[in-house]
């Protein structure tokens, strides 16, 4: 792989590629969810989306025409092994060939995720990430997978955002299978997420296919509120919440003991865990971090108030948290001064800096890609269908601004990824809410594509720096 930093952008198999049961591909959980599930609030699927899945070459020219040098993009498990455990769909094998040797055509990088949130909806109905039979699944999947590609993919990461995926999915409840405040499954979920992305490692490294292989774990930097009572305990207990169960492991190979105690004093039956394993996470352990940096995480202590999750996804107006209260744990705290979006999330780019040194302070020198960083907004086009995204430009290139800072006293961060390469399906926000660089018409069949103002910013930014 080349030493140059890589400046690109990332979109996932299920918000992009359409095509949901085209040439073999099973079906997923978020088919499932998004045809009929009342959660489903905004009323959109992924069954066409940008349709990446016939017109990624124009895709593909786009990244090229605006320098980028790097494209990260997600595997459907569901369209390589439709029933997530067996038989292979070479037609789904096919396809990501296809994608990836037009990338490498074209001068840019894949890299690879193995799952970004769409699991087969076989395994969801065996109970998905709370059944322990998913870590071989996985590890299964992710061998075919280096086997298929690992020739030309360099870059490759296990899965997307453990964490917010198994929050989203069993604590907020607004992704399937939508568990509404269940900490047991949740630490459960992300356990065997941590476990199947070791073994999926262990299994590359024995292939020698000489990439490097890590994970995306999303924004991890924990900032105390200073009116905070017990600052030392609130930061340690929300460090385990947010980021260590899965970055001690995943980087270091060892469980936090200070996690197990604190969980098992919660009331969570930590029997998930079996440390009779004879799995040794050190085995495991990835050669680089992806980290989609968004937002910090600004804390203090809980109020006696009730565990309350706040979270909208209407895009309903900035004065909204986003966060949670965990009672007796920590809650989310609301700083005034800071801009929010209207999902309510933090823009404080400073959290770019910050995260970068905590995790040079904790981790060393780790390499580090910032895999996802964007803005989500509504938006409107001109009459040419041309999207004057200011707000993005100005926010992005602040976040760019303090990464490139960091990098210059030492961080040892390689490459950086725009969320995302077009307009896309925001998951349960459905498509109004835009991050693209390039704008994506839904409501016009054919779907063109219009790059937006931020395009060729980002066209200028990366050629002056790389
Ligand atoms: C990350 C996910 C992406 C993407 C992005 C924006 O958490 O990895 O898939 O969706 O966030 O989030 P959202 O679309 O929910 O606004």
């Amino acid at each position: 792989m080349s030493e140059k930093f890589l400046w690109g952008s990332a979109t996932a198999a299920y918000q992009c590629e359409g095509a949901w049961d085209a040439d073999g591909k099973g079906l997923g959980e978020w088919d499932v969810f998004s045809h009929g599930n009342p959660l489903n609030i905004n009323g959109a699927t992924g069954d066409v989306s940008c349709d990446f899945y016939h017109r990624y070459e124009e895709d593909i020219d786009l990244m090229k025409a605006s320098g980028q040098n790097t494209y990260r993009f997600s595997i459907s498990w569901a369209r390589i092994i439709p029933e997530g455990i067996g038989a292979v769909n070479q037609q789904g094998i096919d396809f990501y060939n296809r994608v990836i040797d037009y990338c490498l055509l074209n001068g840019i990088e894949p890299n690879v995720t193995l799952f970004h949130y769409d699991l087969p909806n076989a395994l969801a109905e065996q109970g998905g990430w709370a059944n322990r039979t998913i870590v071989d699944a996985f590890a299964e999947y992710a061998r075919v997978c280096f086997k298929a590609f690992g020739d030309r993919v360099k870059l490759w990461v296990t899965i997307n955002e453990l964490r917010y995926y198994a929050y989203c999915s069993n604590i907020v409840g607004n992704y399937p299978p939508n568990h509404k405040q269940d900490f047991q499954r949740y630490f459960t979920v992300i356990y065997h997420e941590v476990l199947a992305s070791a073994k999926a490692v262990k299994i590359y490294k024995s292939l020698e296919l000489k990439g490097e292989i890590g994970i995306a774990h999303d924004s991890c930097n924990v900032e105390v509120d200073t009116i905070t009572k017990n600052p030392e305990r609130v930061k340690l207990i929300a460090e385990n919440f947010y980021n260590n169960l899965i970055l001690d492991t995943a980087i270091n190979g060892v469980l936090p003991a200070s996690l197990i105690l604190q969980l098992q004093e919660f009331g969570i039956d930590t029997s998930f865990m079996k440390f009779d394993d004879t799995f040794d996470f050190r085995e495991g352990t990835i050669d680089f971090l992806g980290l989609n940096v968004y937002n910090r995480y600004y804390v203090t202590d809980s109020s006696d108030e009730p565990t309350e999750v706040f979270h909208n996804n209407k895009g309903a107006g900035s004065s909204m948290k986003e966060g949670i209260r965990i009672k007796g744990w920590f809650e989310n705290s609301f700083d005034l001064t800071t801009q929010r979006n209207l999902w309510g999330r933090e823009i404080y780019p400073q959290c770019m800096y910050d995260t970068l040194f905590d995790i040079k302070n904790k981790y060393g020198d780790i390499p580090v890609y910032i895999t996802e960083n964007g803005h989500g907004c509504y938006e409107t086009a001109d009459e040419n269908g041309y999207v004057e995204d200011d707000e993005r430009i100005a926010m992005m290139q602040a976040y760019i601004d303090k990464m490139l800072e960091a990098k210059s006293e030492g961080c040892n961060v390689k490459g950086y990824y725009a969320w995302s390469t077009m307009d896309l399906y925001s998951w349960v926000n459905g498509y109004e809410k835009r991050y693209g660089l390039v704008r994506v018409d839904f409501d016009d069949k054919r779907l063109p594509r219009y790059p937006k103002k931020s395009f060729y910013w980002y066209k200028e930014l990366v050629s002056s720096i790389i």
